[in-house]
């Protein structure tokens, strides 16, 4: 790989957003992931690699440690920090149309519910995987995922819920998504689900942590 470009997975993975920032400690004062990037875009690296073969790279690991527990929640946080930055940079590529995703989801917490701490984390590791989310946010009912799927034309919907009272939300919502759009996934998660509870509802699949989620995803494009 490209010695600038496992650089910049490296910032991601270790959450070194610029040179200002001070974490993690022993990269005080040197470049972080939106000077490399940068620095990648001046010399003329495609943009599309900057982002496949560095940015994700790095949020890859942070999803796959994040996983097995050898990370936790503010690591995560701290690392797509370091990918937003970055991909402040590239934005005027994907709006070009130079850089493509791999596909779009909508992404939100179920009616009644207003935990959003992990769906975010969800959201932040499928879009460094890639993906365009559009992130309807929490308290969100059939009618306001039913018309973001309609005005996106996304791949699939991911849905998350943290009340054992509004798993019974998300059953009818993603009965109505169906319904509506049989051809979009239906993606579900959150930590009173179960794989028997996704079924019974008609989910197309039940993912317990965000890494999961993505690769479902790219199962779909693969
Ligand atoms: Co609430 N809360 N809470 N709470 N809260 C829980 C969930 C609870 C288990 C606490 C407890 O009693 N031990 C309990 C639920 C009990 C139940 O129903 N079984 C509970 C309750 C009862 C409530 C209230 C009803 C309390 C009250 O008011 N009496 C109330 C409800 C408000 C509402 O939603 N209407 C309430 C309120 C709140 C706060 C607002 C104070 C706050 C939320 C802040 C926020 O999210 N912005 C809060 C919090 C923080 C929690 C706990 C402590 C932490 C949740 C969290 O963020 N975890 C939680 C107890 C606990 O879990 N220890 C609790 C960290 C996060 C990274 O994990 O959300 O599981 P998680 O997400 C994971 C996976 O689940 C998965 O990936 C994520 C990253 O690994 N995942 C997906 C999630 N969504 C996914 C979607 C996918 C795929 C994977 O695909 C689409």
């Amino acid at each position: 790989m490209n010695e600038l470009l496992e650089k910049i997975s490296v910032c991601v993975e270790r959450g070194k957003i610029n040179a200002q920032s001070p974490y993690p400690p022993d990269l005080k004062g040197q470049d972080g992931a939106f000077e490399l990037t940068k620095k990648a875009l001046e010399i003329g690296l495609p943009p599309q690699s900057i982002l496949n073969d560095g940015l994700m790279i790095g949020m890859k690991h942070i999803g796959e440690k994040f996983r097995e527990n050898k990370i936790f929640v503010p690591d995560v946080l701290i690392s797509a920090k370091a990918m937003k930055a970055a991909m402040e940079l590239l934005k005027p590529y994907f709006q070009s149309g130079e850089v493509k995703h791999k596909g779009s989801i909508v992404l939100g917490t179920v009616t009644g519910d207003l935990h959003d701490i992990g769906k975010n984390i969800v959201s932040m590791v499928i879009e460094g995987g890639g993906w365009k989310v559009i992130d309807l946010g929490v308290d969100a009912g059939a009618d306001k995922f039913i018309n973001a799927i309609n005005e996106f034309k996304v791949n699939a919907v991911g849905l998350s819920a943290l009340l054992t009272t509004t798993m019974q939300n998300m059953e009818t919502i993603a009965h109505k998504i169906k319904e509506a759009h049989p051809e979009v996934k239906v993606l579900v998660g959150g930590a009173p689900l179960t794989n028997e509870f996704a079924n019974k509802i008609g989910a197309d699949v039940y993912s317990p942590d965000p890494q999961g989620a993505l690769e479902y995803l790219n199962s779909m494009v693969a």
